[in-house]
């Protein structure tokens, strides 16, 4: 209730306390569309989940394209961090190759730091192109890269150059945002400028071709979502970026439609593409069953063809009743529990009617480094003030294509599936939340440990950095970033793993041996006394 939440913020200092109001809200009804502040800068000395920009653009977006090499260009620690950690699976194919389970680093040293890193990037491009010969490399530029000057962009164009194969650096230093989504916005600007339309393909290789956009393939997740769409009968042109080329990236104009399954990370390539190829985007959702149905329906609906959505039928009809005696099953050990859901961008909202059709309620949802149009929805966007993001970043100006523009249907036509389906819009998270429950952006460890206090959710969904203080309180934690290294838990299969990792969660007798702090209160208490004696 308020009161709760006022005492809560009765044991912040006043300052922290005037910061994090604006950014946790209890859903009520009464108020339409409260406001939420996000993408602003984290209090410095709050424990966050953040991550940083270079992480958003190296390990995020550009990370999972499997045929081309990504240097890391700093210090080793970056590039470790962002080896594999994501679990973004890839395979090799016919013609292209996959270099991902690589780490690619200057490795820079502290006489690099002095005396400047470009000739030992120029040699390691050098030597890449020698042993690996790949069709494309990225350079991403880390921290003290910035600090020092090293000029990137023209190691990257006399590379180019001497190579002839595009090389792209990207100055996506940790420090250019508040948080991964301005890296996820440095990456999608370079994507549009360079990458995308820069194919030899004029036309779609065949029937319902489509771009995946914002599926980074975790634990399998796009492979999943692929075999799906295959069954119904769509052409999958690229998946930007999950097991995703630079080769089928190119080539992304030819689609009739883009589907945007990360809003947060990838709106800026769906907005850009549609303006400048006439390609609508649809925002779909891919986990749980529920919005998985939704989601291929809406398809079926965009092209409007008796075959295609019949088949789509078919292939529910079949999913479903293969999938749900399973689930079902697993569910009877999850009724009436409920959750936190509290991931970077999307997954925060997306894993809620997953979790619902376990019996799960989500009382406590909110993202790391989402916008305010992730929870308030797109409509909200002209009224957001500038932030950190649009200073550093510029915002791509793009026209239409003078040679590749198409509109993909009549402009009527369009108007009217966009009263039906959420075509080129996204209205967030929190209309989806239920009255009462609470929605919080950039949670810290202060609160992760009151909230749990206060509301003993029966699961908690996290990443790495919180997991195991939550489950030292007796709490499950299901990491919904890495999937606790198991996976799929999109599409129809993701479902089944899903209900059985968070059913054996329960189940478990680990939580037997656990005794939570508040059921063992300390002999000794104190108050926090803010500039006093
Ligand atoms: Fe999109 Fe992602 Fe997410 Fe994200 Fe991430 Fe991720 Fe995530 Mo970790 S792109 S916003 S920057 S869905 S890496 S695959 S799990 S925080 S909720
Ligand atoms: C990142 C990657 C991350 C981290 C996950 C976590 C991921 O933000 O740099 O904190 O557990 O999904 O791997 O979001």
């Amino acid at each position: 209730t308020e009161k709760d939440l006022q005492e809560l913020f009765e044991k912040m200092p006043s300052k922290v306390q005037k910061n994090r109001r604006k950014h946790i809200l209890i859903k009520n009804g009464e108020i339409e569309n409260p406001e939420i502040e996000a993408n602003t800068r984290t209090i410095p000395g709050i424990i966050t989940n953040r991550g940083c920009a270079y992480a958003g653009c190296k390990g995020v977006v550009l990370g999972p394209i499997k045929d081309m090499v990504h240097i890391t260009h700093g210090p080793i620690g970056c590039a470790y961090y962002t080896w594999g950690t994501r679990r973004n699976k890839a395979k090799r194919e016919d013609n292209i190759k996959n270099f991902i389970n690589y780490s690619f680093s200057t490795d820079m040293q502290e006489s690099d730091i002095v005396f400047g890193g470009e000739k030992k990037l120029t040699a390691m491009i050098d030597e890449v192109v020698e042993i690996l010969q790949p069709k494309a490399i990225t350079i991403s530029a880390t921290c003290p890269v910035g600090l020092i000057g090293d000029d990137i962009n023209a190691v990257a164009r006399e590379a180019q150059k001497r190579h002839g194969i595009q090389v792209l650096a990207f100055s996506c230093e940790g420090y250019k945002g508040v948080s991964q989504s301005a890296g996820h916005h440095i990456a999608n600007n370079s994507f549009v400028e360079h990458v995308i339309g820069k194919g030899e393909q004029e036309e779609a290789p065949a029937k319902f071709s489509i771009n995946l956009l914002g599926e980074y393939n975790i634990g399998g997740d796009g492979w999943e979502v692929e075999r799906i769409l295959k069954d119904i009968g769509y052409h999958v042109v690229s998946v930007m970026t999950g097991d995703g080329s630079w080769e089928q990236m190119r080539n992304a104009h030819v689609a009739e439609l883009n589907l945007v399954q990360c809003h947060r990370s990838i709106n800026y390539i769906a907005e850009k593409i549609e303006t400048k190829y006439g390609t609508p985007w649809l925002k779909v959702n891919f986990v749980g069953i529920e919005s998985t149905i939704k989601s291929l329906r809406d398809m079926a609906l965009y092209f409007d063809d008796a075959e295609l959505t019949a088949r789509t039928e078919a292939v529910i009809a079949r999913e479903v009743a293969r999938v749900q005696p399973i689930i079902d099953q697993y569910a009877k050990l999850c009724q009436n529990k409920t959750a936190f859901c509290f991931v970077g961008g999307s997954r925060g909202h997306h894993f809620q009617g997953l979790f619902r059709e376990l019996g799960i309620e989500t009382i406590l949802a909110g993202y790391e480094f989402a916008h305010r149009d992730d929870y308030e929805g797109r409509d909200i966007i002209p009224s957001i003030k500038p932030d950190a993001d649009s200073k550093n970043i510029p915002d791509l100006h793009v026209e239409a294509d003078p040679k590749r523009f198409r509109l993909k249907m009549s402009p009527e036509k369009l108007a009217e599936l966009k009263q039906r389906i959420p075509l080129s819009d996204y209205p967030g998270m929190n209309v989806d939340m239920k009255e009462g429950h609470i929605i919080v952006d950039d949670l810290n460890h202060f609160e992760t440990e009151e909230f749990i206090k206060l509301l003993k959710p029966d699961i908690f969904s996290s990443g790495i950095k919180d997991k195991y203080v939550v489950q030292k309180m007796g709490i499950p934690a299901k990491q919904l970033h890495s999937y606790d290294y198991s996976g799929p838990y999109a599409g129809f299969n993701g479902a089944v793993n899903f209900a059985r990792d968070v059913s054996m969660g329960f189940a478990s007798p680990t939580w037997n041996f656990i005794t939570p702090p508040w059921k063992n209160s300390p002999a000794l208490s104190g108050e926090m006394n803010e500039g006093g004696d």
